[in-house]
């Protein structure tokens, strides 16, 4: 039997009843998560833990009757399954060791990926099943361009000073990077498809920061070597794309060029706009911004039921722009999913 969220990747026609799925669904807003996550001792301990990550997966999906399990993992196993030094400080967020030069690159060990993420891998294992038929299990990545901000920058960044200042200063180190990037991503998603996973994402969170020139480079291409590397090895499983905050052609191109089944769509952009610029072969994943999933009540009903009216007629799955705040009331979430599930 074939998942709803699958079916509506891979058939294209708008369904009577979208998918749901709610982007970092696992997380702080859950106390059941935080109980775990104290017992893991810290976010790290977490994510190598195949027993307590397969836990947390499954926790939405118990409150809630969501139609796909995201695995709980991070975008930062790359640089740590490359042997970058990575941690999650309270209140804080990421921090790892800094690449200042490309002469850095040799700490990185591209083969070292597959054995320093195999508790993914028996993550996905442990809850693909204990997973039902009608639900998909979603494996994930940061894609290239996102990640690589992270590995420069040292941690977060809202205005990627260091990573303009090194692609600048280093273009043909940044392609190197790039490369490295593309080819630990493309073996974690596959080593995730063997491992259970019937849906891809690749997370760009931060490609808006790119237009134009720089977004074909640092974006699409990345996602697009990603792709056809899964897509040759495993052509049967959908991939989504989240080139957040892109916009006009860049996110037109990105669609056509990268060879994406689906792609998500950030709060800040209307549905009549994402349904202008993304082919109807495409399908449409999103849109309710975060924040008024925090605020709940009636605003919460309207901006659920305009994005349905929104994307009415073309192939959706509903999610959220981006994931998930810690602050949601997990009732907000339940409301969410029954007024979707009853549309
Ligand atoms: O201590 C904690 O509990 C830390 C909070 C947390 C969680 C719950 C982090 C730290 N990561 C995660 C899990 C996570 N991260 C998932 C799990 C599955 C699910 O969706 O339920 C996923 C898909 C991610 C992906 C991720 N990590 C992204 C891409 C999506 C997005 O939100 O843009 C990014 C950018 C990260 C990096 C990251 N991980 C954690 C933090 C604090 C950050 C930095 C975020 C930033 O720079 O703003």
């Amino acid at each position: 039997m074939t998942s709803p969220l699958v079916q509506t990747l891979l058939q294209k026609n708008a369904p009577q009843q979208p998918p749901v799925w709610i982007m970092r669904q696992a997380g702080r807003y859950l106390p059941e998560y935080l109980k775990v996550r104290a017992e893991a001792g810290s976010f790290m301990n977490l994510c190598r833990n195949p027993a307590l990550a397969a836990e947390v997966t499954l926790q939405p999906l118990r409150r809630f009757n969501l139609d796909a399990a995201i695995i709980f993992s991070d975008i930062l196993m790359i640089p740590y399954g490359l042997g970058q030094h990575v941690t999650f400080v309270e209140g804080e967020g990421p921090k790892l060791s800094r690449l200042d030069h490309p002469n850095d690159f040799h700490f990185l060990k591209p083969l070292k990926t597959a054995q320093a993420l195999q508790p993914v891998y028996d993550a996905l294992g442990l809850v693909k099943e204990k997973l039902s038929e009608n639900k998909s299990l979603i494996g994930f990545a940061g894609a290239p361009w996102t990640v690589a901000t992270y590995m420069i920058e040292g941690g977060s960044s809202r205005t990627f000073e260091k990573t303009k200042a090194f692609v600048a200063a280093f273009p043909e180190g940044m392609q190197t990077l790039m490369d490295i990037l593309v080819e630990a991503t493309a073996a974690h998603l596959l080593a995730q498809i063997q491992a259970g996973a019937d849906v891809v994402q690749l997370f760009d969170s931060w490609a808006g920061a790119l237009t134009g020139d720089d977004f074909a480079r640092w974006v699409i291409a990345p996602n697009k070597a990603i792709i056809a590397r899964v897509k040759q090895a495993a052509p049967h499983v959908p991939v989504i794309g989240f080139p957040r905050k892109a916009r006009g052609a860049d996110l037109t191109h990105y669609c056509v060029q990268t060879g994406i089944d689906g792609v998500g769509i950030d709060e800040d952009l209307s549905p009549a706009e994402a349904c202008a610029l993304v082919p109807p072969s495409i399908t449409l994943q999103g849109n309710i911004s975060p924040q008024v999933l925090v605020a709940g009540g009636a605003a919460l009903e309207q901006a659920i039921d305009a994005c349905l009216e929104g994307f009415k007629g073309r192939s959706h799955i509903f999610n959220l722009g981006h994931g998930v705040v810690p602050q949601t009331p997990p009732d907000n979430v339940a409301a969410l999913v029954a007024r979707v599930k009853f549309s």
